[in-house]
């Protein structure tokens, strides 16, 4: 008799694992990667929070894995992440699509792209995005589909089901950075290039104060408030960045420390920056750069960044114009602020590399040459600059298209993902180009020359230009720290790679130059598109 009920039991349990499975077991997550660039922090996070609640997680970067479909059926997942930052979008579109050709498994999206372009969520193959930050949603998600329940109603995300009903919720307020669990690195440390670069990066903050209108950071505060009322803004005490970092050195090659915060510190509030200098100082004093703005930067800060062993600072300063900067970008500073800034950082030896934007709307020539004029005077160590792009949903966005220097039909993505090329209307263009590619030779001469150097920037847009131009990257490298060998390792495994993982670099000037169309990847047929477009849930 009991043989007989256990039989039954047995049975009965068997049958309900057959019926239950797919959810009662625990969800596999995978996070497939192609972007061409070093381990992302946010995924890191992701991995974090999923494994601290017993979750399984795993990490395939595409340019790294052959046989990508048969690699994600060994692991066997139970749903795949990708990260999204704009630009790299079309071609994890097209990924979507093909895993979903041999594999049903629904996929999430998360990252800058879904969370300002959310109608990413129309794209076949893509069944759930989530907007804004991650960590809590994903572990929702995990628990659902691991115990069977609703996944519709889950904050930050929006859903496609079966039906094709899309399902769009409010995003959650932000969680206490100090309550999340450690990234998880590990995930990224089993690729051999990754683990032994020497220079590693950390967030020790989220988000940024001001509203410079070509920047992402007053966007995403805003949506926080509007739909939180909560403040985006937050940071790491000082003993839990301290005691990421010190994780991450007693277990794996970091010779440079460097923090991508928005902004390391705000004008007139130094006192975290205070209690890092000296417990940074000494419980880790390993070197570090940080991004910073000039008109931060007063003689206590100064002070404070030697104290801490801060090596360099990246500081934005955009453009040379007030009054681009005070009317365009609403990046509103001095230019005597501003030198005064670099003065007090190049009294402390602390590197210096000045970030450029050149092509902004309604810019003139001697708008970008007072770029060059400014920078000459600042005396940076490395100096970087980039042709502007615009991005969907920037406040910037708006402005040139009331201004008239796009049209009302301009395709934002189409432009990203074609080049990195002058897109706005502009009678400067090949100027603009010529500028961006010498600017680092241009800074290093004597403001007398400026004339001259008008007159260069008016010389065909040509390939001499672009490879001198390329040059500059060699430099950055100083900048942080990465001696020649990983440098070409790292190179090799990223920049080299992108090719094989089809992916559309928004980095290429000399590519663009040479094709300047053509995203490289393949046009799927109508069919696979409508079989993809089928929700998961
Ligand atoms: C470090 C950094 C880089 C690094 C590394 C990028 C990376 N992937 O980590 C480098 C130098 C390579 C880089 C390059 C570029 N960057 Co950048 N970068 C940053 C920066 C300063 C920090 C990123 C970070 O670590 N954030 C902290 C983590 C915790 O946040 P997160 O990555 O966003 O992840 C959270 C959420 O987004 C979400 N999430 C992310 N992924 C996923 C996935 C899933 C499945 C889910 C559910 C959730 C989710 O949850 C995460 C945890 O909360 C951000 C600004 C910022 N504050 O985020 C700009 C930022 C991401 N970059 C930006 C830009 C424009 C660029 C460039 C295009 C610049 C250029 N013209 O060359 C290039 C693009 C390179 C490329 N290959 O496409 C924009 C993105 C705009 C956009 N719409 O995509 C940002 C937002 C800057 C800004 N304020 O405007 N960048
Ligand atoms: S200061 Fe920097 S991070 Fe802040 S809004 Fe301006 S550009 Fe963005």
């Amino acid at each position: 008799m009991r043989q007989f009920a256990s039989a039954v039991s047995r049975g009965f349990f068997a049958f309900a694992a057959v019926l239950f499975s797919p959810y009662n077991s625990r969800v596999r997550i995978l996070f497939v990667q192609n972007n061409g660039i070093q381990e992302s922090i946010g995924i890191a996070n992701l991995s974090g929070i999923l494994k601290a609640h017993g979750h399984e997680t795993d990490l395939l970067l595409v340019s790294h894995t052959p046989d990508l479909i048969g690699a994600i059926t060994r692991y066997d997942p139970g749903l795949i992440a990708f990260s999204a930052l704009t630009g790299v979008h079309h071609s994890l579109e097209q990924l979507a699509v093909q895993i979903k050709q041999h594999l049903n498994i629904p996929i999430i999206v998360g990252g800058p792209h879904p969370t300002y372009s959310p109608d990413m969520i129309d794209r076949p193959g893509i069944d759930i995005i989530c907007r804004g930050e991650g960590e809590l949603a994903m572990l929702e998600l995990a628990e659902a589909m691991e115990h069977g329940r609703d996944v519709t109603k889950i904050r930050n995300l929006v859903v496609k089901t079966r039906n094709g009903a899309i399902h769009r919720n409010d995003i959650r307020p932000p969680a206490p950075l100090d309550e999340l669990p450690f990234p998880d690195r590990e995930l990224y440390y089993k690729y051999k290039f990754l683990r032994d670069m020497p220079m590693k990066r950390f967030i020790s903050s989220m988000g940024c104060p001001y509203p410079c209108t070509f920047c992402h950071e007053p966007v995403i505060r805003e949506m926080y408030r509007k739909e939180t009322k909560s403040d985006y803004l937050r940071r790491k005490s000082v003993p839990r960045i301290v005691a990421e970092i010190r994780y991450i050195a007693e277990r794996y090659p970091l010779n440079h420390v460097h923090f991508s915060d928005d902004l390391f510190f705000i004008r007139n509030s130094y006192k975290w920056l205070e209690e890092f200098a000296d417990v940074y100082g000494r419980q880790v004093g390993i070197p570090f750069n940080c991004n910073i703005r000039y008109d931060s930067v007063n003689q206590h800060a100064a002070d404070l960044l030697e104290k801490a062993h801060c090596y360099g600072a990246a500081v934005g300063l955009e453009s040379g114009s007030e009054e681009i900067r005070e009317v365009v970008i609403k990046k509103r500073s001095k230019n005597e602020n501003i030198v005064e800034g670099a003065r007090l950082l190049r009294e402390k030896r602390i590197k210096v590399l000045t970030t450029n934007m050149i092509g902004l709307p309604g810019e003139t020539l001697d708008n970008a040459m007072e770029t060059v004029e400014l920078n000459m005077r600042l005396k940076s160590d490395y100096v970087r600059a980039n042709t502007f792009l615009l991005f969907p949903g920037l406040p910037l966005v708006e402005y040139a298209r009331k201004m008239g220097f796009i049209d009302k039909d301009f395709d934002i993505d189409k432009q990203i993902a074609e080049s990195q090329e002058i897109t706005l209307k502009t009678p400067y263009a090949k100027e603009f180009r010529n500028i961006a590619s010498l600017f680092w030779l241009m800074v290093k001469c004597p403001p007398s020359w400026l004339p001259f150097l008008k007159k260069v920037t008016k010389l065909p847009d040509n390939i001499l230009f672009r490879i001198l131009g390329s040059f500059n990257m060699t430099q950055e490298l100083l900048f942080y720290r990465v001696r020649p060998i990983p440098a070409l390792r790292y190179f090799k495994n990223t920049v080299m790679m992108t090719g094989k993982s089809k992916l559309n670099m928004t980095m290429r000037t000399i590519p663009s130059l040479l094709r300047r169309k053509g995203d490289g990847t393949e046009l799927l047929g109508q069919k696979e598109i409508y079989e993809a477009n089928r929700g998961y849930f």
